[in-house]
């Protein structure tokens, strides 16, 4: 069943596709981008219902926790994320290595550590049925460039949650691959609001500090 499970990209990106540069975020800390990514990544979706209107039951059920959203990342990722983040909040954490967890920094003993992304999946699935982890909501691929390219290789990999940032950073590392060519289209806003449960401006929005101004915009890319 874990390899029927959706998988969503979600990845910031300079107009050149660059992630990362030197090991970090090639952009100086944009707050309100960083708090979209841990929402998104954070929410958990409603069951498929009749409609709009959330049942009390599920209500119920999201406050009592009983599901969790994953992310799925490589070490260098897991590695960029400062200390005091990891492993990310209210989400279960798979990190991508050939080392063994005991030789990974700062791993605990909720998070999922593995080879590729389907035997992270599988290895969840399993601490699931015994009881060691909430069932699974959404899961994310959260990078970095390596594991997208794996992701983007799996067929039930359909949605990419990009932003788009408008200015051009030094990056060394980038995002694999030109969506446009390789079948992914780009969707309405109303459907990337629809898809994250929020609202999400038409316009570009605004961030950074008072050195300088960073614009960027949130997409939804989808493929059939
Ligand atoms: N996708 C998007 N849209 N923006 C990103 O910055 C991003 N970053 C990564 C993957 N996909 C992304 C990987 N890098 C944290 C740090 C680096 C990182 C991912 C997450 C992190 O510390 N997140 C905390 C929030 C910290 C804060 O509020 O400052 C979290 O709880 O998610």
């Amino acid at each position: 069943s874990v390899k029927q499970l959706p998988l969503t990209l979600i990845v910031a990106a300079t107009p050149k596709n660059g992630i990362g540069n030197k090991g970090a975020l090639p952009w100086p800390m944009l707050k309100k981008e960083m708090a979209y990514f841990a929402r998104v990544t954070k929410r958990v979706p409603m069951p498929t219902n009749t409609g709009s209107v959330p049942s009390d039951a599920w209500k119920q059920a999201n406050l009592e926790n009983t599901r969790r959203n994953v992310v799925i990342m490589g070490r260098k990722t897991w590695d960029s994320i400062p200390p005091k983040f990891r492993p990310l909040k209210d989400r279960t954490n798979i990190v991508i290595s050939t080392q063994d967890r005991a030789k990974l920094d700062g791993i605990s003993d909720g998070v999922v550590v593995a080879g590729d992304i389907m035997s992270g999946l599988e290895a969840l699935e399993q601490r699931v049925r015994d009881g060691h982890a909430l069932p699974v909501g959404r899961a994310f691929v959260i990078g970095g460039s390596s594991i997208y390219s794996a992701a983007m290789e799996l067929p039930q990999t359909k949605s990419i949650l990009l932003t788009r940032i408008h200015k051009d950073y030094e990056c060394d590392t980038f995002f694999p691959g030109d969506l446009e060519s390789a079948g992914w289209r780009q969707q309405t806003c109303q459907e990337l609001r629809d898809y994250v449960d929020e609202e999400v401006p038409e316009e570009p929005l605004t961030d950074g500090n008072a050195e300088e101004q960073v614009s960027f915009q949130y997409q939804l890319y989808q493929r059939p």
